[in-house]
């Protein structure tokens, strides 16, 4: 902008010049609005002025004698040579510092011209840089482009083929698992109407019946299935599970896991009751193959183990095969009045001694807290173990999963929850607990037993 008010400037100055050439150095004419002339024509007045004035001057040369003809006839010579040069010194005089200053502004004017030609190639310089700085620009606008364009095309790809494709797979897996859901429904619907009643058995049962199982195997039932039996002559016949084969047979099933296809985290009434399914009839005509359960109701427990010494045998099976046991010469279940208080003593077999040991991972007053002898039993609505008494969200009946014989808690939790395959974490567990079918001193805490059943008879010292 500055260059150009410049520029201007010198313009207006050259006009000016021009114009005050033509008015033959008479700056009053100039001023006087009057003496303005348009642009175009100032050199035909140019000329015309200096005229008039010499015609006035070669009559004073005339009277002053001038420069005269040869002949006398012809008159003044006017203008003649001598009085030419006069005029053109004069005439100069006026127009030289015109002329002057014209060439100044001419000069000015080239020096002006000269700057905005060198702005102007600065500018054209400049505009070349910036040209090649928008090209530059253009280029990696470009390449970003080019790069989105790519991305762009990976992503509307991914939209139109790998999306719909993955949703594809996962829709079948959906279905799959929708499929195994009905299924497991149906099978739920249909345990659900078979376990309307508890204990209740559709098989055969046989005509040879007993007091216990021991004596139901001197009658010839030598086959390990439900019969029914009947303690005392006052009391009604019940169905039980006889193993008669185990340790030479004579065994009541009074608890037996095997499936998970019974949920065990129950009420103290389904403990004191019963719950699950005896027996099976897998073709053989009668119920020979054991179902979860809690088979004798826990008052029943107890009521055959007050008739006599009576033994426990607990069997297990992790879920390579490898089985071991524990056997307990004594045995009782005090009645519900006391809780169901257990006791077990003289322990022998394989899978070490939980019942009065408690675990050996732990010592001092901590394993004494996983001791079951002399415990109450405890139901996730009945809380009747060791830890923290009265404060009712302490309960190791709800955080292990199953009614026992709970401490603070166990050191073996055969009533636990179900995990197939063994090995579970406490982020499977519902409560972060080791809520498996846990036996500590043989698998530890974080391993679900596969199978594991507690039988009782009434004790004989073996001879
Ligand atoms: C019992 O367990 C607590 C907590 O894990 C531990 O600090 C303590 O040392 C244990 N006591 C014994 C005797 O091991
Ligand atoms: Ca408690």
């Amino acid at each position: 902008i500055k260059l150009r008010f410049l520029l201007c400037q010198c313009v207006v100055g050259a006009f000016a010049q021009s114009d005050y050439d033509e008015d033959d150095g008479t700056p009053k004419e100039i001023l006087d609005p009057r003496g303005h002339r348009p642009v175009s024509r100032g050199h035909e007045i140019l000329y015309a002025a200096p005229v008039g004035k010499l015609v006035q001057e070669k009559e004073e040369l005339l009277e002053s004698g001038g420069c005269n003809h040869m002949s006398e006839k012809m008159g003044v010579l006017c203008p003649t040579g001598c009085e030419l040069k006069k005029t053109l010194q004069k005439q100069e005089r006026n127009v030289r510092p015109t002329v002057d200053q014209l060439k100044r502004s001419v000069d000015e004017l080239t020096q002006s011209t000269n700057s905005i030609y060198g702005y102007v190639l600065d500018m054209t310089a400049e505009v070349a840089q910036r040209q090649r700085v928008s090209e530059g620009n253009g280029l990696l606008v470009d390449q970003y482009t080019d790069s989105l364009e790519t991305q762009h095309a990976y992503i509307k790809d991914a939209v139109d083929v790998t999306f719909p494709q993955n949703i594809k797979i996962l829709q079948g897996v959906l279905e799959k698992i929708r499929e195994k859901i009905q299924r497991l429904e149906k099978a739920i619907t249909t345990q659900r109407a078979k376990c309307q009643m508890p204990c209740k058995v559709s098989c055969l049962i046989p005509v040879v019946s007993g007091k216990e199982c021991e004596d139901v195997i001197c009658k010839g039932g030598e086959e390990s299935q439900m019969y029914l039996k009947r303690p005392d002559p006052l009391s009604l016949p019940y169905k039980v599970f006889c193993d008669q084969t185990s340790k030479n047979g004579g065994w009541v099933l009074i608890q037996n896991r095997m499936d998970g296809s019974v949920d065990f985290g129950r009420r103290w009434d389904d403990y004191r009751r019963c719950f699950g399914n005896i027996a099976f009839d897998v073709g053989k005509g009668h119920c020979q193959t054991p179902g979860e359960l809690q088979l004798l109701r826990n008052d029943r427990i107890s009521q055959l183990t007050k008739m006599g010494p009576t033994e426990l045998l607990v069997e297990m099976e992790d879920w390579s095969g490898s089985k071991v046991y524990a056997q307990y010469e004594q045995f009782t279940v005090q009645g519900e009045a006391t809780n169901y208080i257990l006791a077990a003593g003289r322990y022998s077999g394989t899978a070490e001694n939980t019942f009065l040991d408690g675990t050996k991972e732990l010592f001092g007053e901590n394993r004494t807290m996983t001791i079951h002898n002399g415990m109450m039993f405890s139901t996730y609505d009945r809380d009747n173990d060791k830890r923290i008494p009265g404060d009712p969200s302490k309960q190791c009946s709800s955080e292990d999963g199953g009614g026992w014989w709970y401490n603070r808690c166990h050191s073996c939790n055969p009533n636990g929850r179900y995990y197939w395959g063994g090995a579970y974490t406490k982020y499977m567990a519902k409560h972060g607990t080791d809520d498996g079918i846990v036996w500590m001193n043989w698998k530890g805490s974080w391993y679900s037993l596969k199978s594991i059943s507690m039988k009782i008879r009434p004790f004989f010292k073996q001879l």
